[in-house]
């Protein structure tokens, strides 16, 4: 019960990473609230799970992609269970596409969902945290991709890399008010976003014979990650980044 009486916020969690986490949090005693985007009955399901575990949950609705978006999911939540202790940005999109036709619209998408929403997102919430005036957690779902790149992914990256840089400059705005700010790496996890990229089956299998662990990673291999940076734990960390990857990363030669 590393989480008792907190309050966890979640963006995109409906399904994946998101609701893995959502969830996961309430196991260990928060209340969540979820912000998702379209999918009415994943984001309730959640809800029911969350509540089965004798925790508080509600669902919000909203674009992450409209600013507007982010101070009224921190004022619904704030409404429901009165504070924000902990903020997860996690809702993100990879359209798998090659670089040189990529089309103006999908690069300015993924921008605005992954970049521009979490900035407008992270400052709602912290601006709720400053309030509040005892501390919090920001925690980023940033990815591996932040530090390595991807043929099919020359928008999506430049968004990790920079979701990344975001908690190291807002780790720094925020210290003084015991605001930690960090981010999660994670390796290749298998969830609707990577879904057709990796029905490819070499691809797939290239993918698996890169990680030391010898599986691709679940959802649910980002919870205990995501409790450690939301909890006490964690205390003296900021500004820091977790890879959970299996030990993709480190697998060069
Ligand atoms: P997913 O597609 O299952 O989840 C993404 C979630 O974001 C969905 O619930 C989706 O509805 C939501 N979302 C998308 N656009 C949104 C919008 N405009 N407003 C609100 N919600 C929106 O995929 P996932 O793998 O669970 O991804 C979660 C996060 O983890 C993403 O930021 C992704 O970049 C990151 N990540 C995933 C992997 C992986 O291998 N799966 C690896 C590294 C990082
Ligand atoms: C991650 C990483 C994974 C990919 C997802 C979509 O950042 O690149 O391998 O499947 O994005």
């Amino acid at each position: 019960m590393l989480l008792e009486g907190k309050t966890v916020l979640v963006t995109g969690a409906s399904a994946g990473i998101g609701r893995a986490v959502a969830i996961g949090c309430a196991a260990h005693g928060a209340n969540v609230a979820l912000n998702f985007s379209r999918d009415v009955a994943g984001a309730n399901a959640a809800v029911a799970e969350i509540e089965a575990l004798g925790r508080k949950g509600i669902a919000i609705q909203g674009d992450v992609s409209d600013p507007a978006t982010a101070t009224a999911f921190v004022a619904q939540a704030v409404e429901a269970f009165g504070r924000v202790d902990v903020f997860v940005n996690n809702a993100g999109i990879c359209p798998f596409h090659a670089f040189l036709d990529m089309p103006v619209e999908t690069f300015e998408r993924t921008m605005r969902v992954n970049l521009h929403g979490a900035y407008f997102m992270v400052q709602a919430a912290a601006n709720q945290m400053v309030k509040q005036g005892d501390g919090g957690s920001i925690i980023a779902m940033s990815s591996i991709s932040a530090l390595v790149g991807g043929e099919y992914q020359t928008h999506y990256t430049p968004t990790k890399a920079g979701l990344h840089s975001l908690m190291q400059s807002v780790a720094i705005a925020l210290g003084k008010h015991n605001i930690r700010c960090n981010s999660l790496f994670p390796g290749t996890i298998l969830t609707d976003i990577n879904k057709d990229d990796l029905a490819d089956q070499e691809k797939r299998s290239y993918m698996e014979g890169r990680i030391p662990l010898g599986r691709l990673g679940q959802p649910e291999d980002l919870v205990g990650p995501t409790v450690f940076l939301a909890s006490d734990l964690s205390q003296y960390v900021t500004g820091a980044s977790l890879l959970v990857d299996g030990g993709a990363y480190v697998n060069l030669q």
